[in-house]
């Protein structure tokens, strides 16, 4: 095995609670976005813009579709020999089972596999978030401070900061406190869950968070705080550009959204950074001569008839006169029948809305979503199923 200078370790495998129905038999990185895409496509293309070349890609919950779209790691360049992409579930020892504890148990119980390449570095991301970002930039930032570990940071709204891990910052962007989700927040930036570090300093962590009886066995809330406390250097690389966490249904509705702005804030049709996926191969679009669209993303093989406003529509939805979809994300091979009416809704992969069927409710807010595969008779209207359907 070659000698690499830094891989990368991509966690794959959190729960995904909060994204409720669309994760209840579908890994996180795996949920659709943007109409063509997954959103573990954005942490592996950057991989191949960067110029990384070996990936491990930690999995655990629901890996099944996961594994099958990954395959061979093709669409990112990382079908190779000498690295490439190698998937990396929890297996059994012979000293007995081993379900990832946490974040940094995944990747101690992969020390084996990092030590085959050697690296100086250790590149740490997670297949949760929609961004473009240049792993070798902070590299670079991580050589030039002489860091033990740097760690991505944005700046968010206040009022999000406690759903992330926040640091404060001096004036040479080392890093000088650091506090895991606090309650009340006392910076606004942001921790992005994407780290560098030498691997030497790391390997020593891994082994003695491993062995505390107190550690959860996460980054975020036991190996960054304490190398905090041993005074390692630390340092911050400020991202200016786009970076959204999609962990909850409104974030991810909002990233989806965020794409049909005439400026978006994400471009994705910079050539320069393609974000790669897997073709679905499907026919061209067909566009009904009773259709009305406006400010929206269609993908392959839809059919549409009806209306569409301000949406995403993901390949083979089918939508049938004079149904009307409004700020919806509609994911791959949903069929609308006439007149039905969706409005911010999130609608799960295969999911049928039938004939006069409504979701969601012109004048609401929330966002309500189908599940994958779900059927809804246009009967279901009345509130207790509709509320049924929201909380599911
Ligand atoms: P969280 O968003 O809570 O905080 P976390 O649950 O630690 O993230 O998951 C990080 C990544 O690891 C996700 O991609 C998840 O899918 C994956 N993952 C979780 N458990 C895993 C396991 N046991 N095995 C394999 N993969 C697993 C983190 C940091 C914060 C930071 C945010 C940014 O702790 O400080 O602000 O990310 O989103
Ligand atoms: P994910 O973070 O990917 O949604 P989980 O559902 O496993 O995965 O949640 C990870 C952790 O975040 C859990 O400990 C959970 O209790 C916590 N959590 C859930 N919802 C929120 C929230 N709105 N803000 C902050 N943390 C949350």
């Amino acid at each position: 095995m070659s000698r690499k200078e830094m891989i990368a370790m991509l966690l794959a495998g959190g729960e995904g609670k909060r994204l409720g129905v669309l994760t209840k038999d579908l890994a996180k990185p795996a949920v659709y976005f943007g109409g063509k895409y997954r959103i573990i496509d954005f942490a592996l293309s950057n991989c191949a813009h960067s110029g990384i070349d070996t990936v491990g890609v930690l999995t655990q919950y629901q890996p099944l579709e996961l594994n099958r779209y990954l395959g061979i790691g093709s669409p990112w360049g990382l079908d190779r020999r000498d690295g490439g992409m190698t998937v990396l579930p929890p297996f059994v020892k012979q000293k007995g089972g081993v379900w990832y504890k946490g974040t940094a148990n995944a990747i101690y119980q992969n020390m084996g596999f990092i030590e085959r390449y050697n690296p100086e570095y250790v590149l740490i991301i997670s297949g949760d978030h929609i961004y473009k970002m240049d792993y070798d930039l902070m590299l670079q930032h991580h050589k030039r401070s002489g860091a033990d570990v740097t760690i991505a940071g944005i700046e968010v709204p206040w009022r999000e900061a406690s759903r992330f891990g926040v640091m404060h910052v001096d004036d040479e962007d080392r890093i000088t406190a650091f506090e895991e989700k606090p309650k009340i927040p006392s910076s606004n930036i942001a921790s992005m869950g994407v780290y560098i570090f030498s691997w030497q300093a790391l390997q020593r962590y891994l082994i003695y968070d491993e062995v505390s009886r107190t550690s959860s066995h996460d980054f975020g809330k036991d190996v960054i705080p304490t190398m905090m406390r041993d005074g390692l250097r630390m340092h911050c690389y400020p991202f200016k550009g786009y970076w959204k966490d999609v962990g909850t249904l409104e974030s991810l509705w909002g990233a989806n959204m965020d794409l049909l702005e005439e400026k978006p804030p994400l471009e994705l049709s910079d050539p320069e950074w393609r974000i790669y996926s897997v073709s679905p191969n499907r026919p061209a679009q067909y566009i009904g001569r009773h259709a009305m669209l406006n400010a929206s993303l269609l993908s392959e093989g839809c059919i549409v008839e009806g209306h569409v406003d301000r949406s995403v529509l993901f390949f083979g939805v089918q939508a049938e006169e004079n149904s009307l979809i409004k700020e919806s994300v509609i994911m791959p091979n949903v069929r609308i029948g006439m007149g039905a009416r969706i409005y911010r809704a999130i609608i799960g992969e295969g999911a049928v809305i039938e004939a006069g069927a409504t979701i969601g409710h012109p004048d609401d807010d929330a966002i309500t979503v189908v599940a994958v595969e779900q059927c809804i008779r246009s009967h279901d209207q009345d509130h207790d199923v509709l509320r049924e359907v929201e909380n599911l």
